[in-house]
């Protein structure tokens, strides 16, 4: 790593979640610390626990540093030459809709841009689609039906305004930590009402007055339901109806079919009739409601419809565009939002334009000069990698996003893509399921090293700095894409000097939309200099000669961006996804963990970011996990789609019967079979071609291990057994195991794996079949091998990942074996407070001794007092304590 000159403080952007946090970078004595800054209106000086151990990614030995072909270091020119040859021959002889850009709302706005301009208007082809159609293309479409145009219509301050609060299919407490502590706190100071609806009880149901546990994918009965209370009870605001809203009546008739009475709503749910009475109520009688709506919704086959009949609440009761009275979707990438603004996805233009409209065509392509401006829309991310597996497709460029771990269908992906002619890959690391496949694997520069903005989302534009130097010979991504441009004869058109270059770019042709009735409107920022864009002030669009401070909130005075002006209420028919499911099948839902950011390139190389949920789960009911024989922690496995998924079992009555949870981050990079998606198929909304991700039906049974172990060793290995996860703790990589094989195999195999150990020291226990081996290189120890035939036999594992690398001598190397501290201190226990590093048993310890608050732990342990990410967590031990 090398760190631009002297000491500095840069004020930057969080590259994880759309909340779009500002970090303040601090660097002093060689040392890089960060924190929140406070003058950022985003987070205005907090953080969570991903934001807070940022500086820990800086330095990863997995990073891509050469430019690669089929695996051998290439130059950069050999590498841009091959690919580029390659592109126009299969453009000559194909066509031009024969290649591809598969792309990612993590990618900064300029380089999303350049992508988008190069593949639109000069390769000739639509097929340019981003990993934001699995994430907001629903809430897209559900917007723009709506509202004429895609526009998050509220800001985070309506979070602190608001009375109500209904988060639907969104666990922010996770997902989304500085909104949802935002609004935890504006409950503290004022009592505001949070509803969560998610058939999980999850961390963020912790704050929660009400939470209904519907049935996977029933929310559109409950928001027709409530839209035919509000009609019913006579809580329509009819001027605003009158004014501003179209397709009031049928939307009423739709919702009047299956949903006029609270006890249909109620059984369509399955949640009590009592409750939804409740929640209706606090809707209907509270001028100031937040709707803040997410993966629960969007990852649906109906998504975009749910997304509308949330929106329909909201504008039959005119709670829009007003302080606290707001739709809100927000956004997951730290970029989805800016992705959107540079028509990113295969269906959009540039500047929100459109297709359908020949002159935003003809406007798109005069402005960039355009050799070759595609004239239709492309393949959104399904139907493209279908393309690819029936060779439609013959060249695929992926940058910044690990479909073979993300993709609906995981398995087909990565035979799609081992078929494909051409697989280019643009990423930061080496190692990713994805850069496997490459035929040309390509270094980026990545956080901290690139410059450019991001737009979370409230529609906030802020910059992500530079401070870094990338590493080796990688690339900013806008750097590679134009100089693959200019090999391939479009020089003059991609001949931008720095990322301030095309921001301004950008700016400018936004500005077209002032006189087409489209919201995304930044043409005033078209005239920043250098110097104010690298001192960038987070401003929310549109940015015009008539708002050049941004605007807050849109729609204040009611007026939409559709042709007559008006909202549109969309008639919504519900559905429920319908699952027959047989006797060992159950309903597989997905999502995140609080610590993990989804494929784990990044946070996976964090020691601290493992120790909360250190390994894949499936959180399961008590009644379920009885009935098919699953005990809590054992390994069970999950099969569909010819896939199998290996995990352990977390029983817990939190999770609702005939479903399970799984998260999305293990890849194979991190377990042996966790790749969730593998048994997702890609079932897709017909609107918005958006993956469900949350309701699979799965086959699930216990897993019946032969032994377990627990091997800590001092660097990763290509390890093989039928279950293996792999963890970063303390200073060893710590690989769990449990394998169908005799022990005496993984003796052999793990001698095998090292062989360059020749100092083996091992005991058996003959009666309980306990083996135990360690591994030195001189006096230092190098491995730890832990074997039992059941798990519950295995030894704490924080005192034995401590030894790797120490000194151990006679005796000691015996007592090694016991993988226990000889003094007999007890260990902490899972770690609660990745911050600090405090584990449940001191928790549970300190609650024992009288703390009965949150507050009160964090002054004894101070687990909880720095990003706060682990507070829903230490209420819940309390309460259970
Ligand atoms: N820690 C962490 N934070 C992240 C990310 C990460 O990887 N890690 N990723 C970011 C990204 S890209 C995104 S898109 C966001 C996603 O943020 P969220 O959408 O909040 O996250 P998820 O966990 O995918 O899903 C949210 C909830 O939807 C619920 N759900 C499932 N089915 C249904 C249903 O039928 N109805 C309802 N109402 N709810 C349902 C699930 O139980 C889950 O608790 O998070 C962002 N933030
Ligand atoms: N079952 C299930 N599947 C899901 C979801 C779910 O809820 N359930 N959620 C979906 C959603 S919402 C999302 S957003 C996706 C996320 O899925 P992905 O986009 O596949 O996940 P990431 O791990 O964020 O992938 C980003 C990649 O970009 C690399 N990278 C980081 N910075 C840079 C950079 O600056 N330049 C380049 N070129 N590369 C960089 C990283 O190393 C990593 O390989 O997963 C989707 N899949
Ligand atoms: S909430 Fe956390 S992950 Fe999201 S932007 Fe803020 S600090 Fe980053
Ligand atoms: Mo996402």
């Amino acid at each position: 790593m090398s760190i631009i000159a002297t000491d500095f403080i840069a004020n930057t952007t969080c590259p994880y979640c759309g909340v779009g946090c500002g970090v303040s970078v601090n660097k002093k004595d060689n040392q890089i610390t960060v924190k929140g800054n406070a003058d950022h209106p985003a987070n205005l000086g907090r953080l969570c626990v991903k934001g807070s151990s940022l500086h820990e990614t800086l330095v990863n030995d997995n990073r891509l540093v050469t430019p690669k072909i089929h695996g051998e270091e290439v130059s950069w020119d050999q590498a841009l030459t091959f690919t580029s040859d390659k592109f126009k021959k299969i453009i000559n002889k194909h066509g031009s809709d024969a290649v591809a850009f598969y792309v990612s709302g993590q990618l900064l706005t300029e380089d999303y841009y350049v992508a988008n301009k190069l593949m639109k208007g000069f390769l000739g082809s639509a097929n340019i689609d981003t990993n934001s159609r699995l994430c907001m293309s629903s809430a897209v479409v559900a917007h723009k039906r709506a509202f004429g145009n895609d526009v998050v219509p509220g800001c985070y301050e309506d979070f602190e305004e608001a009375e109500v609060i209904v988060f639907v299919g969104s666990n922010a407490a996770y997902a989304h930590p500085i909104i949802f502590q935002r609004i935890v706190k504006a409950q503290k100071q004022k009592g505001t009402k949070i509803v969560v609806i998610d058939p999980r009880r999850t961390a963020t149901c912790e704050v929660a007055d009400l939470h209904l546990p519907i049935a996977s994918g029933s929310d559109a009965y409950f928001f027709n339901g409530l839209l035919a209370y509000l009609y019913q009870n006579d809580y329509i605001d009819e001027v605003f109806i009158q004014n501003h809203c179209d397709g009031f009546d049928d939307a009423i008739s739709a919702a009047m079919v299956e949903t006029a009475n609270i006890e249909d709503v109620a059984l369509a749910c399955k949640v009590n009739a009592k409750d939804i009475q409740t929640a209706f109520e606090w809707f209907a009688q509270n001028p100031k409601v937040v709707t803040i709506f997410s993966q629960g919704i969007n990852q649906s086959a109906t998504g975009t419809d749910k997304g509308n009949a949330i929106i329909n609440c909201h504008l039959a009761t005119g709670k829009i565009g007003k302080p606290g009275a707001t739709p809100f979707s927000i956004t997951g990438q730290p970029n989805a939002m800016g992705g959107r603004e540079v028509g990113g996805l295969a269906n959009q233009l540039a500047a929100h334009m459109d297709f359908a409209n020949q002159s935003d065509v003809q406007y798109v392509s005069d402005f960039w000069q355009a050799q070759n401006m595609a004239s239709k829309q492309g393949l959104k991310a399904i139907d493209m990698f279908n393309a690819v597996n029936d060779g439609k497709i013959k060249a695929i460029w992926i940058m910044a996003t690990n479909p073979v771990v993300s993709m609906p269908n995981a398995d087909f992906v990565k035979q799609a893509l081992q078929k494909c002619e051409l697989v280019v890959v643009s990423d930061c690391m080496s190692n990713t399921d994805t850069a496997k496949l490459a035929d040309v694997l390509l270094p980026a520069s990545t956080w901290s090293e690139k410059q450019g903005t991001v737009t979370n989302s409230e529609r906030r534009i802020s910059l992500q700095k530079g401070f870094i130097e990338p590493p080796g010979q990688a690339k900013h991504d806008w750097e590679i894409m134009c100089d693959f441009a200019k090999k391939m004869g479009f020089g003059e058109a991609f001949d931008y000097k720095d990322s301030h270059e095309i921001f301004v770019e950008h700016a400018k042709l936004s500005g077209i939309n002032s006189s087409k009735n489209n919201a995304f409107d930044i043409s005033n920022l078209e005239t920043i200099s250098k110097e104010e864009y690298l001192n960038f002030k987070p401003i929310q669009w549109p940015v015009t000669k008539q708002l050049p401070n941004g605007q807050k909130r849109m729609f204040c005075d009611g007026k939409f961006f559709t042709d007559n002006g008006k909202a549109k209420m969309i008639a919504i028919k519900p559905a429920s996804p319908i699952h027959h499911l047989k006797k060992d099948q159950l309903i597989l839902n997905t999502g995140r963990i609080r610590d993990q950011w989804h494929t784990m390139t990044r946070t996976g190389s964090v020691n601290r970011l493992h120790s909360h949920t250190p390994e894949p789960f499936v959180q399961i009911h008590p009644s379920d996990a009885q009935r098919l024989n699953i005990q809590d922690q054992q390994i069970i496995q999950l099969d569909n789609n010819s896939a199998r998924f290996l995990a352990k079992a977390a029983i817990d009555e939190e999770q609702q019967m005939s479903m399970i949870f799984a998260p999305i981050h293990w890849s194979d990079a991190f377990a042996s079979a966790a790749r969730v998606d593998s048994l997702v198929p890609a079932i897709v909304d017909q609107l918005s071609g958006q993956p469900q991700f949350k309701s699979t039906a799965v086959t699930v049974s216990p897993f019946k291990a032969k032994w377990h172990g627990l091997l800590f060793c001092n660097s990763e290995v290509e390890i093989s057994f039928d279950y293996w996860c792999k963890n970063l703790i303390h200073q060893s990589v710590m690989y769990t195991l449990a394998d169908l094989c005799e022990s005496e195999f993984a003796i052999r195999r793990v001698k095998n794996l090292f062989a360059h150990i020749k100092d083996w020291v091992s005991v058996k226990d003959a009666q309980t079949d306990h083996i135990r081996l360690a591994g030195f290189k001189g006096e230092k120890l190098e491995l730890l091998l832990f074997i039992s035939p059941d798990q519950t036999g295995l030894v704490d594992k924080n005192w034995p990942a401590k030894q790797i690398g120490e000194s151990f001598t006679g005796v000691q190397r015996y007592q090694v074996l016991t993988g226990q501290d000889q003094s007999g201190a007890v260990d902490v226990g899972a770690i609660i407070c990745s911050c600090f590093q405090i584990g449940e048993n001191q928790i549970k310890q300190a609650i024992k001794e009288g703390c009965t608050t949150s507050e009160a732990l964090g002054r004894v342990l101070k687990c909880g007092t720095n990003c706060g990410s682990c507070i829903p967590e230490l209420d819940k031990i309390i309460q259970n304590t």
